[in-house]
């Protein structure tokens, strides 16, 4: 393949017709400089193309990545079109990188206030009655500011959704025989991380998995393989990857994770065991380094709360000033990601578009002032959902609005 830089923009004609012959490709992790890079397409009608092979892959027109730092890679939410994250687009968080785990040798152990303690294989996971559900899963740390120039990626990448599949947490309780005056579990990960949290048990009994599978394949490593607990709409530290244990007892266990971390001051006071995710949005169309033209554009989105259904999300084009109710795709599901549309004209002045959501508790998505005086400022970085804004420039530019957080 010849790859030919160009310093051109991508043309309006190349974008809505004629012959598809470049591509827009970033090539540095700033994102601020694109290049061009012609890739020569020949008539598809005068030759016979590649025939079927054994993997599948993305046209050479479409290069989605994350964005690896040293402990995490962020989704590239810009990219996406609808809610279901691309398995090899699935965020990733690891304390101490990704374990190696033989499928043969795998076990997990449930103990503690149990009548009966019993190890697993992964073969006698699989041979519980399955279900699968859609959910999402978002760091509680999910949450950066600082510059103009920050895509969707760079502020929110650390949410990604998946069609899981396992067993439900309760079926193994009712196998292992849960004590009735137990409380809480513990989950243990099998990772040079060693993770554990404490879960109350209710959320075992409620919707918690043990999931060995991911879009319909086998789970990731980078996921959790071959197991992993899924806490549908809980901070993603708890849904312990490489699970090969689960201790039932009446008290939390009071982690490293738990304290030390994941653990953050709210005025004089603090805050811990803070477990459901709030409602959030985000524009990821248009964003930075997109470029908008006059005329109808249709901004695009995705919503989500950890404490049921979106049921609503205001866009503002006009810089907070009037909201209007965006359209959502349905079906909405239970702590999923929610794609949200809304048409808007634009005029060709500056202003900002903004996003927020609405959950069924009736909870709203706050400002980061709202946020702030709720909080206080020495709040840290965790469960911040604050209302984002997209600064529109009269040349189309689309550049973030970092806020200041201690303003
Ligand atoms: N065993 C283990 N489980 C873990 C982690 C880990 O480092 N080890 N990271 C946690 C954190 S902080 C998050 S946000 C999620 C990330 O899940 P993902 O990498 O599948 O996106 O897994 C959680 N479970
Ligand atoms: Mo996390």
């Amino acid at each position: 393949m010849r790859e030919e830089k160009q310093n051109k923009k991508i043309s309006r004609r190349t974008l809505l017709g004629g012959v598809v012959a470049a591509a827009v490709v970033p090539v540095s992790t700033s994102f601020a400089k694109y290049i061009q890079i012609g890739l020569p397409v020949d008539d598809p009608t005068k030759k016979i193309g590649p025939g079927p092979g054994k993997l599948g892959k993305r046209s050479p027109f479409e290069q989605p990545f994350k964005k690896p730092s040293d402990i995490s890679s962020r989704t590239p939410l810009q990219d996406l079109y609808s809610t279901i994250t691309p398995s090899d687009l699935h965020f990733e968080r690891h304390h101490a990188g990704i374990p190696n785990i033989d499928p043969q040798k795998y076990e997990m152990l449930i103990h503690g206030m149990v009548n009966r303690p019993m190890k697993f294989t992964l073969a006698d996971l699989k041979r519980f009655p399955s279900v699968t559900r859609t959910c999402f899963l978002e760091c509680a740390g999910n949450f950066r500011t600082g510059s103009e120039n920050m895509t969707p990626q760079d502020i929110l990448g650390l949410t990604s959704q998946s069609e899981w599949t396992g067993v439900m947490l309760s079926t193994i309780f009712r196998e292992v025989g849960v004590e009735p005056k137990a409380t809480w579990f513990l989950a243990e990960g099998s990772d040079a991380a060693v993770m554990t949290r404490s879960v109350p048990l209710s959320k075992g009994w409620d919707d918690a998995m043990i999931v060995y599978a991911q879009n319909g394949e086998a789970i990731r490593p980078e996921q959790g393989y071959p197991a992993r607990l899924l806490l549908p709409g809980w901070e993603g530290n708890m849904n312990i990857k490489w699970l090969r244990r689960i201790e039932i007892s009446d008290e939390p266990y009071m982690t490293r994770e738990e304290t030390s971390k994941y653990t953050y001051p709210v005025k004089d006071k603090i805050r811990m065991f803070s477990f459901e995710m709030d409602a959030r949005s985000i524009i990821t169309f248009p964003s930075f380094p997109q470029k908008v033209e006059r005329g109808w554009i249709e901004i695009r989105g995705l919503a989500w709360t950890g404490r049921g259904r979106v049921v609503k999300v205001e866009v503002s084009t006009d810089a907070g000033r009037t909201w209007n109710d965006a359209q959502l795709q349905e079906p909405v599901l239970s702590k999923a990601h929610t794609y949200f549309r809304y048409l808007w004209q634009w005029n060709g002045l500056a202003t900002e578009i903004l996003s927020r959501a609405v959950d069924e508790t009736g909870y709203t998505q706050p400002s980061l002032k709202q946020l702030a005086d709720a909080r206080g400022t020495a709040s840290g970085g965790y469960h911040m959902n604050p209302v984002t804004a997209w600064q529109i420039r009269t040349d189309g530019s689309v550049l973030f609005k970092p806020e200041n957080w201690k303003s």
